[in-house]
């Protein structure tokens, strides 16, 4: 491509939008303001060294972690950018206990946007990337300002995903059901421009493990017996270890390199960590689209319906294979789902 011609997102998203007669436009717009929302978020995040914006205003969120000043910059600007738009009916946020109508004052619309705001946050003061993860559902039920019902759908209803990482370049990273694509910030321009086409896991995939290796101790005894298999020689053997402990930069690696992904259940958390719905079913969703797999463990992760808006559960996500093998594993050894898998979350919420 020529210095001239450039593919910025509004470009590429309006030449999408063309392959859709149906099309609104809704979804175009909605995209371009959360695109908005990134390069602020990205201003932030890259000067956060500087002005007083690193650490915690001690307060905690929802679920008792501590919030960084950066986590509610973020949070306020993605529901700024996208309260009066039109296009949205609600939101729900890592940051808050309940879906958030769309305030009176302005049209509400027919889509649905669930977001985990800074996800990684804890990494910001040790300068680790750390990403905004977005999913957009089409509104089910007939409440003009949205309902639970409209938050809690799974995964396979997505209409798109997508996620943005704030590391040594910003980009934007989304697929609505056509693929995977991604965009990288040119802060002279300020604009995302076209610089993955068509993202795909490699084959052969690098034989890559990420898991925190810190809760073997919580593991069963069938994730123990996995991640050795994957050490080791053998013909499941010879993985390397590479965890970021930051969901976005982890999967993006996965992305690019291929391997496997995993936040299993434990003895202490039976569900994981891992958010299902604003952090697992974007991630899986984009995954698939790559050509890769992602599951709880037991179920196809998209297929498993949520419970509550911060619904847990378990991952395993990556290269087709490398997930399948780890599946047939836990399966097989357990004879059941393991821990946790295919529960929808636990509603544990906090
Ligand atoms: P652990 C970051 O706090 C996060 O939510 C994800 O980004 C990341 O994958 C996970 O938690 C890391 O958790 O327990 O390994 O520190």
């Amino acid at each position: 491509m020529s210095e001239y011609s450039v593919v910025t997102l509004s470009r590429h998203i309006i030449e999408e939008q063309r392959l859709h007669p149906d099309a609104t436009g809704a979804f175009t717009s909605l995209l371009m303001e959360i695109a908005l929302a990134a390069k602020m978020i990205s201003r932030q995040v890259n000067k956060a060294g500087i002005t007083d914006i690193l650490g915690g205003i001690d307060d905690q969120n929802v679920h008792g972690e501590e919030v960084q000043k950066l986590d509610v910059y973020a949070d306020r600007v993605l529901f700024k950018a996208l309260d009066h738009t039109g296009t949205l009916c609600c939101l729900a946020s890592e940051e808050h206990e309940s879906f958030l109508p769309i305030p009176d004052k302005f049209p509400a619309g027919d889509y649905v946007l669930l977001y985990d705001p800074l996800d990684g946050s804890s990494n910001i003061d040790v300068n680790v990337s750390i990403g905004t993860i977005f999913s957009i559902h089409r509104k089910v039920s007939s409440a003009e300002r949205g309902s639970l019902e409209d938050c809690l759908q799974p995964g396979r209803r997505q209409l798109a995903a997508g996620y943005v990482i704030y590391g040594s370049s910003t980009m934007l990273v989304y697929t609505s059901g056509t693929g995977v694509f991604g965009f990288t910030l040119d802060p002279s321009i300020g604009e995302f421009v076209l610089s993955h086409p068509n993202m795909r896991i490699p084959e052969p995939s690098a034989k890559v493990y990420s898991v925190n290796e810190g809760n073997w101790s919580a593991w069963s005894a069938e994730q123990r017996q996995l991640v050795e298999e994957m050490r080791g020689e053998g013909e499941h053997g010879g993985f390397s270890g590479r965890y970021i402990g930051s969901l976005v930069a982890d999967i993006h690696r996965t992305l690019l390199r291929g391997g496997i992904f995993m936040y299993p259940g434990d003895a202490r958390m039976p569900n994981g960590k891992l958010r299902l719905l604003y952090e697992a079913s974007p991630m899986a969703f984009i995954v698939e689209q790559a050509g890769g797999r992602a599951s709880d463990g037991a179920t196809r992760l998209l297929d498993v319906q949520p419970r509550g808006l911060h619904d847990r559960i378990p991952v395993f996500m990556g290269t087709s294979t490398f997930v399948d093998r780890a599946v047939g594993h836990l399966t097989a050894t357990l004879g059941s789902p393991p821990v946790g898998a295919g529960a929808g979350g636990s509603g544990e919420s906090r």
